[in-house]
């Protein structure tokens, strides 16, 4: 740090400098973040100063979260109390780890505990087992990559504790056969946490014969991430347990706080997330959250129509709005578009395709012209 200060125009200036160094979301296509909604960007500013990790200081920001919770609840079809079942977290790697922390507190009879989740699972659940004495096993996927349910029940052993589905893969936007996996969860008695980070946004916007939420009786937790799909703010996240006393499990005694007693895996916790998030689907609603995703997905379907006439074919047909290109030395077109278009897309681990996230900011302009560059990358 240097001795004097700098004026605020001489801040001003560098901060200019260095955000004209940033990309702008226009030509990202891998992506699962976008440009906020504008009231959400209001509302975080609005609450800038709010602590989540001091409740009993910010009484309002609390209430706003609450409704948040009921508004999750309701979404998910939870019937017991949502309000009082989670939390807005930093985002879908918190509400990961502290729904398996929840499940290994919950089960302290058992010492060297395992999960089961897909191959597919977001790497968040890696920093879990990472950070815990918990093993995570991973299951086999089939041909649509969805987890494969007999792999799942063959991993599952007297330590098991919980399993994870996953409702909206990163990689392929694919949904796991959480149903299946619920009745599974049920029949064995452990838990199971459905990371729905990207999927909880767009699924219920959609017309899909495909339950994956509280509506099942197996469901125990879900991961829901607002600064995805929802348009607010970084950082938002959501965690919800079906039960209270799940949630409890997280209880952490604060000696010195308003209140003394803390579940979040952070301690100071970002009020501003909590009033962009209630701001934007307050604002938006279910009307406007449909148009969003029907949206994306008109787009989403653009993509494969015009990469089909490329020659080019998807992994598996685009279940949300992302899409995997099968294209040949994907790696290569992938630099290609990036060194000589500036298109900044993503590849999938297995089998190595171009992946595409559909995001609000992608208009079917864009598409157009990253079909047109597509076309020269992979001549
Ligand atoms: N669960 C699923 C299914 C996810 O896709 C992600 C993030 C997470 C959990 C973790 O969420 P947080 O990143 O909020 O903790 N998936 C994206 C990914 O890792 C996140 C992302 C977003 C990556 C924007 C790049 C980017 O530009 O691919």
């Amino acid at each position: 740090m240097e001795e004097n200060g700098k004026t605020k125009e001489e801040i001003l200036a560098i901060l200019k400098k260095a955000k004209s160094a940033d990309t702008s979301y226009e030509r990202v296509l891998s992506s699962m973040c976008t440009y906020p909604h504008e009231i959400a960007v209001l509302a975080h500013t609005q609450f800038i100063e709010s602590n989540m990790g001091d409740p009993g200081l910010f009484p309002g920001t609390f209430d706003l979260e609450r409704q948040v919770l009921g508004m999750f609840g309701e979404m998910l079809h939870h019937k017991n109390s949502p309000e009082k079942a989670g939390y807005i977290t930093t985002g879908g790697t918190e509400s990961n780890i502290q729904a398996i922390r929840s499940m290994k507190n919950f089960r302290r009879d058992i010492s060297k505990a395992n999960i089961i989740m897909p191959q597919s699972a977001h790497f968040s659940f890696d920093k879990v087992a990472n950070l815990s004495e918990i093993e995570i096993r991973k299951a086999s996927l089939d041909d649509l990559l969805k987890v494969d349910l007999d792999s799942v029940r063959s991993l599952i052993d007297e330590n098991t504790i919980g399993l994870v589905g996953i409702a909206g893969t990163t990689e392929f936007g694919q949904l796991d056969p959480i149903n299946e996996l619920s009745e599974l969860a049920i029949e064995k008695d452990i838990f199971l946490h459905v990371d729905a980070a990207f999927g909880g946004f767009v699924i219920p916007f959609m017309d899909l014969d495909y339950s994956y939420d509280f509506k099942l009786e197996g469901v125990t937790s879900m991961t829901i991430d607002p600064h995805k799909m929802a348009l607010s703010t970084i950082p938002s996240g959501g965690l919800l347990f079906k039960e209270p006393e799940y949630f409890e499990c997280l209880e952490i005694h604060t000696p010195y706080l308003s209140v003394n007693k803390q579940y979040s895996l952070t301690g100071t916790r970002s009020g501003a997330a909590v009033a962009s998030t209630y701001a934007v689907m307050k604002h938006l609603g279910r009307e406007g959250y449909k148009k969003v995703v029907s949206d994306c997905m008109s787009v989403t379907k653009k993509l494969v129509e015009g990469a089909d006439k490329l020659g080019i074919g998807t992994v598996i047909d685009p279940v949300l709005n992302i899409v995997a290109l099968d294209v040949p030395e994907a790696d290569l077109v992938r630099k290609k578009l990036l060194d000589e278009h500036g298109w900044h897309v993503s590849i999938t681990r297995d089998p190595r395709a171009l992946r595409i996230v559909i995001m609000p900011h992608i208009k079917n302009e864009t598409i157009e012209l990253f079909l047109k560059d597509l076309e020269k990358a992979i001549k």
